[in-house]
């Protein structure tokens, strides 16, 4: 299995996340690349490719094009502006208020962003452009024959939504390579969200369309991040009805329920008739995950990888969380060694 990686990701590192009213180191680290990087070597895990940058056209397809162009420019915007410290949005559009985009950067930055323990930096837009290009060259190496391949994105991407970042994700990774998949010829593809975290930016993306199938396996989001969205009862809507499936679990789930819904998963997958697949792949369902609250074990990561690969599509794994940062190698590996095991 091929590995795509690079190192623009470094550029992204703010000061501070806002966590229990105080800044604190960002669970979301470089370290997390690196610690990935060193288990891919020990695995033998080092047929390494570098990136292709994502086409415009690509990358708008997926994201709104104001959007885009506001975190390509959020960080000169901001410093024209006067501000010198990273960009923490404060101020938000609720319930009530008028969705229309703002002249300032203070009010665009809210606009833009769901949550706040996200900030944007001077290097934000260029690792943020880099891992969605990570996510596309793993694409076209399927698309071009190669069974798996793993997309070491970073930052993250899975709750980036077509006009919106927050969660660590501004690009939407992953839907990117879905969309790849479809503009190279695939009918159906699949995106198979195993992240704690419910995919709330890809749901949203593809929430009206029938040619992608969504499945996420989650915290239920009566109690977890994103909070808002990620129910059972949410399906698709349009052309999109009954091509989204929401497996939300309780905190402290483990493996034996948490495997039961990836099959039920796969079998929806399946029946949908995909012929590709994009798999979210964050490992923060660990047990020892400081913001998650699943009880995977590593071996458990093997046989997760084992039960995609016999579903035998091509695929491509996107990296998503994982916060416990010494273990996040191991169980990545894991995940992609069980999918060769297969
Ligand atoms: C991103 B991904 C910590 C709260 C953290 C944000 C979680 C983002 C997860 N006090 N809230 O899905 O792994
Ligand atoms: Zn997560």
């Amino acid at each position: 299995m091929k590995v795509v990686r690079g190192d623009g990701h470094r550029a992204h590192f703010p000061d501070g996340e806002i966590s229990g009213g105080k800044l604190v180191r960002p669970f979301e680290c470089p370290e997390r690349v690196e610690y990935i990087e060193a288990a891919l070597d020990q695995a033998g895990l080092t047929d390494d490719v570098e990136p292709t940058a994502v086409p415009d056209s690509l990358l708008r397809q997926v994201h709104d094009t104001d959007y885009v162009d506001f975190l390509h420019d959020a960080w000169n915007d901001w410093t024209a502006a006067g501000y010198s410290g990273d960009m923490i949005p404060t101020c938000f559009p609720a319930r009530r208020m008028v969705q229309r985009v703002p002249n300032d950067i203070d009010g665009r930055l809210g606009y833009y962003a769901f949550a706040a323990e996200t900030s944007i930096t001077d290097g934000t837009w260029a690792a943020a452009h880099e891992a969605a290009s990570i996510a596309h060259t793993a694409q076209k190496l399927v698309s071009g024959g190669d069974a798996a391949a793993f997309a070491l994105c970073r930052p993250p991407g899975h709750h980036a939504s077509r006009d919106f970042f927050g969660g660590y994700c501004f690009l939407n990774n992953a839907a990117v390579a879905a969309q790849g998949f479809r503009n190279d010829g695939a009918d159906r593809v699949a995106v198979l969200d195993v992240d704690f975290h419910h995919g709330n930016g890809t749901q949203d993306i593809f929430w009206e369309r029938n040619d992608v199938f969504f499945a996420s396996l989650h915290g239920d989001p009566r109690s977890e991040f994103p909070h808002f969205l990620g129910f059972a009862d949410e399906t698709g809507a349009g052309d999109g009805a009954g091509a989204t499936l929401n497996h939300p679990m309780e905190p402290g789930t483990g493996f034996e329920e948490w495997s039961a819904a990836l099959g039920d998963a796969l079998a929806r997958i399946e029946r949908h008739g995909v012929d590709a697949l994009v798999v979210s792949l964050g490992v923060d369902t660990y047990l020892a995950d400081p913001i998650s609250s699943f009880k995977l074990d590593s071996p458990d990561f093997s046989t997760m990888g084992r039960m995609i690969g016999e579903a035998g599509m091509p695929t491509v794994y996107c990296m998503e969380g994982g916060y416990a940062v010494e273990e996040i190698g191991v169980n990545t590996v894991n995940v992609l060694t069980g999918h060769l095991d297969a």
